[in-house]
């Protein structure tokens, strides 16, 4: 007999009334507060809980399902997530918006105060972290049954400090208030094992008994991901670490030594204590590597007891899990399974590895060499013994199939294996990643094209049918309905409903009104009033946004020049017609990164030299808002005219912040690179910003002699502002990018100064007419529907995943 039969937790309401005697209920028996003593953080975790408890509710139905079920379940392993604000997104997707704005009332606040006061998990570095927030999104949002996999980090990303010296770094301590977010999960900690030895297994040839030296658990604790007009809420399950009860000394500390009695539970939770704050650069850093296996270890080990709930044995491991990896950082797990499986669970290797192979599948997201992860052998041999005598055996096998493909071609072995050779042998991860898995996908579509033409061209030939494009996509709830709501209140009313907001190729509805003069000028004033609202300068100037981490592949230096070049202008005829612009940049750089550093440097010099001058700052102005986050880019993308997507092509994989300020009115200055392609072929060529060389064009150019000393010769206003630097007008740091730039240039800035400027001289006379300006902008949102992450899901969903949704039954 089930004795829970009829009985179950008392369901959140859905009325006002019940809404308000809930969040009271919250105040006093979870917060522990009254009405009287309140405070605004009382407030806000009170709310944030009252909020929580209703996607609790339909956590409870989806895992009820899902348990039903059985399904095949989708695992998205990824170092880093940029969540975002949390409090604003689960009242949209609980529906509970204006139940909560009246119900805070009665504790003396505003929905808005409380806002302020809401987390951002900065738990990434860029695109490759926001992804992966916009795919467990849609995952929700299209009924698949997934869960996020994690790092906990107690520091997320910095907090970027600007002043005229440039960029500093303070520790961004996100929880230090607590997260209302968050559910503990303190019964499904895992043990993971570094360091130690491995011993043979009498009369077993491949299995290997491990011995680590070090211990470590890991803690989980998750986040609801709910989806998006349907009942299904997944979660992101985060791991964080810490030393086991034996790892106290407590002798020590009552003799006094109180650092060493904590040492070793200090050297555990060391593992997630910070986000590795680099983007597209390898570092090689043992506690890197240790983050990676911790993941990875607690993650599997998770898969593997949610497997065993509802199936024996292993036959039908890999048809019910995929577990996709974001980009090479969570690669060590094709060796963790295959490790699990022989060693722990005494699998056979050949049946192991077939379901390790059938189980993952890789998405990279890089073209730089400098960002493929390789760690050198001997660091992983001391780390992960054990794992590394699996690669061997892994790449033995791989490399037999070469040779019986390609046989003779010992050079195509030398390439194409897990191990570099050389005075220092690395394990080369990305060939790990496409060894040990079904299917290997790039960003964009000349992304994957340029992947398997030349850093995996090896790869390809050897398994054609492995290598997909998957093109990356962005939330359309959080980067247009929370961030730019008049907008989204505009096309509501355009469309004649809501439903965009779940199938965002209805946009193109839009087209038939990009010709109706009252629809252009409403979509210009809330262009403006965005303007207004983000306080960066004259509403009325272009507002012309390159938002971004800075690397110098995206260019931001060319983007200088640009302003340098009008700046120049502006002082030679003060008096002339100049269309004014506000040119805003916000980003951060990694902290060793010197070169990047120094851009921002400069572009801080160069924004307070101009707004100092009287005669150039009615026209130009350079903003650089600090610590640029999630929050901050809802906050200028809904205000940009122009979106700078500058890169060298060839060189950024997709972006997806093109796609964001597309899909809000923004047009595109861009180059043939990453998804900017897909994005002018869907807007149309009309309504694209073009300039520069292709990246066939600039693949060749160092090779056929490429000399920035040409252009700055055959370019008098190239010229001029680079001499300007050099002359150190503003400052050291602008020497130093204009020696830079002069040197090698290794991103060919010089070669695409003059089309680029022309473009922008285009650009100008363009925003001169408003009227074909907001016509453009219009045809860019609604032919942006494809850059939705809910396509980007389905195309994994039918290609790559094979899943099917699983729908949760509404509550009765
Ligand atoms: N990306 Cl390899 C990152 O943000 N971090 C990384 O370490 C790597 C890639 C970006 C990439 O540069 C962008 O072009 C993509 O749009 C983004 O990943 C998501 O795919």
């Amino acid at each position: 007999m089930d004795l829970r039969q009829g009985i179950g937790p008392r369901r959140p309401g859905k009325t006002a009334d019940e809404f308000q005697q809930d969040l009271l209920s919250n105040l006093f028996y979870r917060r522990g507060t009254t009405v009287e003593s309140a405070s605004a953080r009382d407030a806000y975790e009170t709310l944030s809980l009252t909020v929580r408890d209703r996607l609790a509710e339909r956590r409870s139905r989806t895992a009820a399902a899902h348990f039903a079920t059985n399904p095949r379940w989708v695992y998205y392993l990824s170092a880093e997530y940029l969540l975002g604000a949390q409090l604003e997104q689960n009242l949209l997707y609980s529906d509970t918006g204006g139940l909560a704005a009246e119900a805070v009332k009665t504790l003396g606040f505003s929905l808005e105060e409380l806002e302020d006061l809401d987390i951002e998990p900065g738990l990434g570095n860029g695109g490759l972290g926001r992804l992966a927030a916009c795919l467990v999104d849609s995952m929700a949002t299209r009924d698949i049954p997934a869960v996020g996999y994690g790092i906990r980090y107690d520091f997320g990303i910095f907090h970027q400090i600007i002043t005229e010296q440039g960029q500093t770094e303070r520790p961004d301590d996100w929880a230090f208030h607590g997260n209302p977010w968050e559910f503990p999960a303190p019964d499904d900690r895992q043990t993971v094992g570094f360091y130690g030895r491995t011993e043979p297994i009498p009369g077993s040839p491949t299995r290997k008994r491990w011995m680590p030296g070090e211990i470590v658990l890991g803690e989980p604790s998750h986040m609801l991901v709910p989806g998006y007009g349907t009942e299904t809420v997944n979660i992101v399950r985060l791991w964080r670490a810490r030393g086991s009860e034996a790892s106290f000394d407590l002798s020590r500390f009552s003799a006094g030594q109180y650092a060493e009695a904590v040492q070793e539970a200090v050297r555990a939770e060391n593992i997630s204590k910070v986000l590795y704050p680099d983007d597209s650069t390898e570092l090689g850093r043992e506690l890197r590597l240790k983050q990676q296996y911790f993941l990875v270890s607690c993650s599997l080990r998770d898969i593997i007891r949610r497997f065993r709930l509802r199936n024996e044995g292993w036959a039908e491991f890999a048809d019910k899990t995929v577990i996709q990896l974001n980009d090479t950082h969570p690669t060590i797990a094709i060796a963790e399974l295959m490790r699990l499986l022989v060693d722990e669970y005494e699998v056979e290797w050949d049946e192991a590895w077939s379901i390790t192979r059938r189980t993952f599948a890789y998405t990279c997201h890089t073209l730089l060499p400098e960002a493929l992860e390789t760690w050198p052998v001997h660091m992983f041999e001391r780390l992960l013994p054990r794992h590394l005598e699996i690669i061997y055996l892994i790449n033995m096998f791989f490399l037999r199939e070469v040779e019986a493909r390609f046989p003779g071609d010992h050079d195509r072995v030398r390439r194409m294996s897990i191990i570099a050779e050389g005075p220092e042998r690395r394990v080369r991860m990305a060939h790990l990643a496409v060894v040990g898995t079904e299917a290997v996908n790039g960003v964009a579509e000349l992304h994957s094209k340029l992947l398997r033409e030349t850093v995996l061209n090896d790869f390809a030939e050897l398994w054609p049918a492995k290598f997909q494009n998957v093109t990356n996509g962005v939330s359309p709830r959080r980067f247009v309905k929370i961030a730019n709501p008049r907008l989204a209140d505009l096309i509501t009313e355009g469309l004649g409903s809501a439903a965009w907001l779940g199938d965002l190729e209805q946009l193109a509805g839009l087209e038939a009104l990009a010709g109706d003069a009252s629809f252009l000028e409403r979509w210009r004033a809330i262009k403006r009033a965005n303007k207004v609202d983000l306080a960066a300068g004259d509403p009325d100037a272009l507002t012309d946004v390159m938002i971004k981490r800075f690397h110098e592949y995206k260019r931001q230096q060319l983007k200088l020049l640009h302003v340098i070049a009008m700046y120049h202008r502006i002082r030679a005829d003060p008096s002339a017609d100049w269309v004014p612009r506000t040119v805003l940049f916000a980003g951060k750089a990694a902290p060793a990164y010197h070169a990047a550093k120094e851009i921002i440097r400069l572009i801080a010099t160069i924004a307070a030299r101009i707004a100092a001058d009287p005669v150039v700052s009615p026209h130009l102005r350079v903003v650089f808002p600090e610590n640029y986050n999630v929050t901050l880019a809802e906050r200028i993308i809904p205000a940009a005219d122009l979106s700078e997507q500058i890169s060298l092509a060839g060189k950024e994989a997709s972006g997806t912040g093109n796609m964001k300020l597309a899909l809000n009115g923004a047009i595109t200055i861009g180059t043939l690179d990453g998804a900017n392609i897909e994005i002018r072929a869907r807007v149309g060529a009309d309504n694209f910003f073009l300039f520069g060389m292709d990246a066939y064009q600039a693949a060749g150019a160092h090779q056929q002699g490429y000399s920035p000393w040409a252009y700055y010769e055959a370019d008098g206003e190239l010229r001029a502002a680079l001499d300007t630097l050099r002359a150190g007008t503003f400052g050291e740091a602008g020497q130093r990018v204009a020696d830079s730039l002069l040197g090698r240039d290794e991103y060919l800035t010089l070669a695409d100064f003059r089309s680029y400027v022309e473009t922008q001289d285009e650009v100008d006379q363009v925003w001169r007419d408003p009227l074909r300006w907001a016509h453009m902008s219009v045809l860019n949102t609604a032919h942006s529907g494809f850059f939705s992450s809910d396509r980007t899901v389905a195309d994994y969903a039918a290609r790559i995943w094979r899943v099917a949704p699983v729908p949760v039954p509404k509550a009765d």
